[in-house]
């Protein structure tokens, strides 16, 4: 498309603030998220999606994941529930796989999916079918390999009018949209404009809500556009991605729009970040890192 075409927003400067919890409240208060994630290599992305949403108040987490990892991702953490994804001897998704992790994901409040879930062909094609038997009311937020299933998004994408939060990094961005960015540098105002046009250009046209990461990440509906201050390099490192979609899950499971819930996500995101390095430093921090500081973060919203 004309990417000079004049687009209208109105930016966001209010970060959501949590509601305080009744007394009296209990988990159902709060939401189950299903994390469909994790794949034999990459079983650490799943356990950091699903660490990330406990850590971020949902009130039951349930990781859905590739039968053949299923005991390293239960042995990992005591605090979420798994189910392992029926699959074949040869390891490929069992026939009904789709269907079984559907009904697994309609009993949940939300769904998180793509956290090392992997790119083969049968993953690619579960992804696209759960989705499409996903009630249409239910939230969901797309990440990493689930992206990658999606992608062109205007080609294999969820039809408009369901909340649906995706979180490229711009990489991911590219391959779903078609647009690549040139080498981002926030100093220079007229990529960043352009950079800020592309996501809520995106996000108008196929009806999602579009995070867009990176230093200064981008949330747009279509019509509001955020850019996000916290955060540091420091997070540039693998797994810091897979804590922010777990996080933007539970968020969902409790009841926040698409929009509050990539805003609020990815403010908190990058301050537990900003938090770790103040201890840490850049160049020591580990996703890992970001679940240990999510809870200072978090109070600063309380
Ligand atoms: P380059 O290298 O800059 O030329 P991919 P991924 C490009 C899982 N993980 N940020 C970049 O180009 C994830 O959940 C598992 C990043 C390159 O071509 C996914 O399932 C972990 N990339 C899976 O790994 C921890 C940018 O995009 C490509 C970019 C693959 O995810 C790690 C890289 O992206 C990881 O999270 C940018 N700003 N701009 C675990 N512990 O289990 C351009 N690129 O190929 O989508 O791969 O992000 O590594
Ligand atoms: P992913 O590439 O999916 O692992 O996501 C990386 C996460 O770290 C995103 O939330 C990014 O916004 C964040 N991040 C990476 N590099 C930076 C940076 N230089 N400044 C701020 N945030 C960053
Ligand atoms: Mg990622």
């Amino acid at each position: 498309g004309d990417s000079g075409e004049a687009v209208s927003w109105q930016p966001v400067v209010e970060v959501p603030r949590l509601p305080v919890r009744r007394r009296e409240s209990h988990k159902g208060d709060y939401g189950t998220v299903v994390v469909v994630g994790g794949s034999r290599g990459m079983a650490g992305a799943a356990v950091l999606a699903g660490r990330a949403a406990l850590r971020s108040g949902a009130g039951l987490v349930r990781v859905a994941c590739p039968a053949d990892i299923w005991d390293v991702v239960a042995g990992a953490y005591p605090g979420y529930t798994t189910w392992g994804i029926p699959q074949s001897a040869g390891g490929t998704y069992a026939e009904g796989a789709a269907e079984a992790l559907a009904a697994e994901c309609a009993r949940a409040d939300a769904v998180a999916i793509g956290p090392g879930l992997g790119r083969r062909a049968d993953t690619v094609a579960l992804v696209r079918r759960v989705l499409e038997l996903l009630p249409a009311e239910q939230p969901v937020v797309i990440d990493a390999d689930g992206l990658y299933a999606l992608s062109p998004y205007a080609e294999w994408g969820l039809p408009p009018g369901r909340s649906v939060v995706l979180t490229p990094h711009a990489g991911e961005f590219a391959r779903l949209s078609g647009w690549t960015a040139p080498a981002h540098n926030p100093e220079v105002q007229d990529q960043e404009a352009e950079r800020q046009r592309q996501a809520v250009r995106f996000a108008r046209e196929q009806g999602v809500v579009l995070l867009l990461k990176g230093s200064g990440t981008l949330v747009s509906d279509g019509r509001r556009l955020y850019r996000n201050s916290t955060g540091n390099p420091g997070m540039a490192t693998g797994g810091s991605g897979d804590v922010l979609t777990g996080m933007i899950g539970a968020l969902l499971a409790q009841g926040w729009a698409g929009f509050e819930a990539a805003v609020l996500g990815a403010w908190v995101h990058g301050r537990a970040g900003d938090l770790a390095a103040r201890h840490l430093g850049w160049t020591a921090l580990t996703a890992a890192d970001l679940l240990d500081y999510l809870p200072a973060a978090w109070k600063e919203r309380e």
